[in-house]
């Protein structure tokens, strides 16, 4: 039995799993970093609910809901570990698990803090809705992303985990990946949105009527073209979203310091913190962590 609080033994254990033959690009490290974002990313400031505590994809109402598609897979990936460690959430076990696999495969360390809270009941989850739908543009990404709290820069420095993992048909519907390394983090994403010709290719799905797609000078004709989403390609289309794709396309320490003070804020939304450090207030359950 491991040390309740040996939070370095369960990162050990984290790592070691996320190459995986057979599973998509041999690596689960992008669906266990869209796993922790879709955990976090229901979060309203205004109302104060939703964010990283609760685990609420454990619950049909959350997991069920069509944006959290296909992380069935990624919270099946770390049940064993949390059978391994009882004592950690699901909530900080599905946010740390996005942490190490960032740095895992080459991306910034993100400060990262143990004390979310899970809950029992299906009855303080968000309401359906409230994630981003990739169909849409920048008018949505501001109405999603502000509510949260976020402001354009830092909407723009999120948007670079699409230099992870892929779309999946019977997920989304949308189809391929970002970058052609998906899983090595970069900056690549923002270089290939500025640099590619992109183009409309119809999709003809729910939700996903068409996607942007565009070939790289060494792809094979049939090799799976790069795709962008018509919210990612939004970013190319508004001045001051486009000022910060340009900036960090330059300039890749840039983005990693970036992004890593804003996922770190990401997963935190919701987490109420002392000075020091202990989370002392659930925002879901309006009430005290028993300590
Ligand atoms: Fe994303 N994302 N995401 N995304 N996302 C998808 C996959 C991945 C949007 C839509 C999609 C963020 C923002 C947005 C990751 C991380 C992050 C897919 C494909 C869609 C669709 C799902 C599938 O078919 O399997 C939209 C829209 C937005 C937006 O409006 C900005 C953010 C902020 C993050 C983050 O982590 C900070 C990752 C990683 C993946 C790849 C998953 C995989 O299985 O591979």
């Amino acid at each position: 039995m491991s040390k309740e609080g040996d939070f370095d033994a369960v990162r050990k254990d984290i790592e070691a799993i996320l190459k995986q033959k057979g599973y998509d690009d041999g690596h689960i490290g992008p669906v266990l970093v869209r796993l922790a974002w879709h955990a976090s990313g229901t979060y309203c400031k205004d109302t104060d609910t939703g964010g990283s505590n609760g685990a609420g994809m454990r619950y049909e109402k959350e997991g069920g809901d069509p944006a959290n598609a296909g992380l069935q897979h990624a919270r099946v990936f770390v049940e064993p570990i949390k059978r391994k460690y009882p004592w950690i959430t699901y909530s900080d076990l599905w946010t740390l698990a996005g942490v190490v696999a960032i740095r895992s495969m080459g991306g910034p360390d993100i400060p990262w803090k143990a004390g979310r809270s899970d809950f029992d009941d299906d009855s303080l989850l968000p309401p359906r809705g409230r994630l981003p739908d990739g169909s849409q543009a920048q008018d949505h990404l501001r109405h999603i992303f502000y509510r949260m709290g976020f402001n354009d820069q830092e909407i723009v420095a999120l948007s670079g985990a699409h230099n992870l993992g892929r779309c999946h048909a019977d997920r989304s519907g949308f189809e391929g990946a970002w970058v052609n390394n998906p899983t090595r983090f970069s900056n690549q994403y923002y270089k290939l949105l500025l640099k590619l010709k992109w183009q409309k290719k119809d999709l003809n799905r729910e939700g996903a009527p068409w996607q942007w797609v565009a070939t790289t000078p060494g792809m094979d004709e049939d090799d799976e073209p790069l795709m962008m989403l018509p919210t990612d390609y939004s970013l190319t289309q508004d001045a001051e979203f486009k000022k910060w794709v340009e900036k960090y396309a330059e300039d890749q320490d840039l983005f990693f310091d970036h992004f890593s003070k804003v996922f770190a804020k990401l997963v935190e939304l919701g987490v109420y913190r002392d000075e020091d450090g202990v989370a002392r207030f659930n925002n879901l359950t309006k009430g005290k962590y028993e300590s």
